[in-house]
């Protein structure tokens, strides 16, 4: 405990040196789960060490870009490695830094190492392909290539796996990043960069600049020779970038907003989809773009099932996520919880049912804290704000639905599409949801969140710019492809007219 209480001072990752801000300023980051947990001071940067992360990484990008991919993977590998060997402690610090319990941090730190190992496999990989030319003599085929220096601005709630389904990918590719961590966590990906460093990761291809959205977040988006942007936050900030990064046609990577919904028919296993619901709603506190924020169940098995969500949501146990025991820790922050707490007071007055939760919880070591019960709104109309808005907290609210028509209606009437589920024994209802969910990741039986990164993640609408991350289909946001046609048979042929050229 003692070593893990020291105070470190940290710094920006540029060119391989770790330099303070060129304003000599820094700012302190605390847990969340307790205001005297200072986790780390950190410098407070702005478009000047942007523009030195950002010509560190241009200046790498030739050497990395150039180096044989299997041999770029066996450097990912080794960072596998190293956060398989350093898993507990690493889940420890994030716990520390952004609160979710151990057990979840764990379970962050596991999704960079199957990252690590999947990006590293693909460096034997990469697939292109080849295809027929419509000549004779003439060899036809495609390749990915690099892009070049990658943007990175990565959220808080997943600071581990959603810094490394981005990097790996890039890396792996041959790309150069330069990543602005949130300001709650900027320690998680610090350690990332640490094990990349020990991995062999050559100087300038991960560079880390720490700092607020408008300080680093904005001259890094726009900077001219960042040419891939991949941002994971609100759709408001997302909507923002997209039209910074227009200008200069940059490729922009968007994963926003959620407000998934979980389906639970009449004839599903009430048990088994309350023990979804919970984890959906609240684990990581509910702050996960894929929490499950929307129950729609159907009208026989309704009392049954908010009965028992109660119950089960009742007795979670609220704390500190280092602690055993306990189920759900704090919120991020401070402002947070009052943006939380707010929607609490918006339920109320939109007339649904608070059944349970919502209350800021401060008896004895709680109060140093942004702790808050889990809340469940009941009796809902899917109309209401906490129906349609995203929370990023541990509340989820109940509608009551008369058919699958009108769940998948519902499900589909919010401007995102992240995630969705159905619960059901019967197999063409679980079909047709599954076609007809406006979402990028569907679950039968089974909650709103739990991606394996060989899958695609990402969603529709509101939620994503039609790029999606991890899995192959990451691959597409940091390569760009190359059709190339070798004409080996000594003549002139002219596609198109000389394929189709007559006798006479
Ligand atoms: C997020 O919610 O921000 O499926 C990412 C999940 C996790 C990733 C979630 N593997 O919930």
């Amino acid at each position: 405990m003692a070593t893990e209480l020291a105070v470190e001072t940290e710094r920006n990752l540029i060119g391989g040196q770790w330099v303070p801000a060129a304003s000599g300023k820094t700012f302190e980051n605390r847990s969340p789960a307790d205001g005297n947990d200072l986790v780390g001071v950190f410098p407070e940067s702005d478009r000047r060490d942007v523009d030195a992360a950002v010509a560190a990484a241009k200046k790498a990008f030739p050497a990395w870009r150039d180096m044989p991919a299997p041999r770029r993977g066996e450097i990912l590998y080794a960072a596998g490695e190293i956060l398989k060997r350093d898993k507990e402690k690493l889940a420890r610090l994030m716990t520390r830094e952004m609160g979710k319990v151990l057990a979840e941090t764990r379970g962050d730190v596991q999704e960079a190492i199957d990252m690590a190992f999947l990006a590293a496999g693909e460096g034997r990989r990469l697939f292109g392909f080849t295809t027929p030319s419509e000549l004779s003599n003439k060899f036809a085929m495609c390749i990915r290539q690099p892009v070049g220096v990658c943007a990175f601005v990565t959220p808080w709630n997943f600071p581990m796996a959603i810094p490394a389904w981005k990097g790996m990918a890039a890396l792996i590719a041959g790309n150069t990043v330069v990543i602005k961590p949130a300001t709650d966590t900027p320690a998680s990906v610090v350690a990332l960069a640490r094990v990349f460093e020990e991995a062999g990761l050559p100087a300038g291809a991960w560079n880390v600049v720490m700092g607020s959205g408008g300080a680093v977040g904005d001259p890094l988006v726009s900077h001219p020779d960042v040419k891939v942007v991949s941002f994971t936050g609100s759709t408001e900030v997302g909507r923002r970038i997209s039209v910074a990064c227009a200008p200069t046609f940059k490729r922009v990577h968007l994963e926003m907003g959620g407000k998934n919904a979980i389906l639970v028919m009449d004839d599903a296993d009430v048990e088994l989809a309350v023990e979804g619901a919970l984890w959906g709603a609240f684990g990581t506190t509910g702050q996960r773009c894929t929490a499950s924020s929307r129950l729609l169940v159907q009208r026989k098995v309704y009392d049954g099932f908010v009965m028992k969500l109660v119950e089960g949501a009742k007795a979670l146990r609220v704390g500190n996520g280092l602690e055993a025991g306990v189920d759900v820790g704090p919120c991020v922050s401070e402002r947070q919880r009052e943006s939380v707490a707010k929607y609490i007071e918006i339920g109320k007055q939109e007339g649904a049912k608070l059944l349970c939760g919502g209350e800021k919880l401060s008896a004895g070591d709680l109060s140093r804290g942004w702790f808050l019960s889990p809340a469940v709104f009941a009796d809902a109309d899917a109309k209401m704000r906490i129906a349609c808005e995203e929370i990023f907290g541990p509340v989820t609210t109940v509608v009551p639905i008369d058919s699958l028509d009108e769940g998948i209606r519902i499900a589909n009437s919010v401007p995102y599409g992240l995630s969705g589920s159905i619960y059901t024994q019967d197999v063409n209802k679980a079909f047709k949801a599954m076609r007809e969910f406006e979402t990028g990741l569907f679950y039968v039986n089974s909650s709103t969140i739990g991606a394996e990164v060989h899958l695609p993640f990402g969603g529709m609408k509101d939620t994503g710019n039609g790029h999606r991350e991890a899995g192959i289909a990451g691959l597409d946001v940091f390569t760009e492809w190359k059709s190339i046609y070798v004409d080996f048979s000594g003549k002139l042929q002219r596609a198109q007219i000389d394929t189709y050229e007559s006798a006479d």
